[in-house]
């Protein structure tokens, strides 16, 4: 069975207690049941993590390799200045899919950059937490394309 790590970079430990009007109200704990649910419902086994901290997410896509076959990532605000990230997932050498709940291009222009991008299979924006089960969909059909 693939397994994909979902990976959540930071403040969005805090979705659903703050800026609901942006983020909605939806908490990443409801993210994370609805992605378990839908993982199921593929077949695909599923890990979920969140930090604040860059290093750690750089951690978290290091030890990707060889325990998952793709990786999702909503780097929050770290897609818009980490070449660490960028990096790390070179790297990793799996397939990512970079995650946005808003849709980064109609918002400020500094969120039009992304360095995420640059490694990603494809990117996924502006449909809240159903982005996550986009991007479910999305990693399947690229792990049964890649064989
Ligand atoms: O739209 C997204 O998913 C973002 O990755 C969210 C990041 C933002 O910096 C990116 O440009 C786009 C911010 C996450 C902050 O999450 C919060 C949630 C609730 C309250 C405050 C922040």
């Amino acid at each position: 069975m693939p397994s994909i790590l979902i990976l959540n970079g930071p403040n969005l430990n805090l979705l659903g207690t703050r800026q609901p009007e942006v983020y909605g109200r939806t908490t990443l704990a409801d993210i994370e049941t609805m992605c378990r649910a839908h993982a199921e419902t593929l077949g695909i086994d599923l890990e979920f993590a969140q930090s604040n901290h860059e290093g750690a997410l750089v951690d978290a896509i290091h030890d990707a390799r060889g325990r998952h076959g793709g990786i999702i990532l909503n780097a929050g605000a770290y897609t818009h200045t980490s070449v660490a990230l960028m990096d790390a997932i070179s790297s990793a050498e799996l397939p990512t899919i970079e995650l946005h709940l808003s849709n980064v291009h109609a918002r400020e222009s500094f969120r039009h950059i992304s360095y995420i991008s640059k490694v990603a299979v494809g990117v996924i924006c502006g449909f809240g937490a159903q982005g996550y089960i986009l991007a479910l969909d999305a990693m399947r059909g690229h792990l049964e394309r890649a064989g």
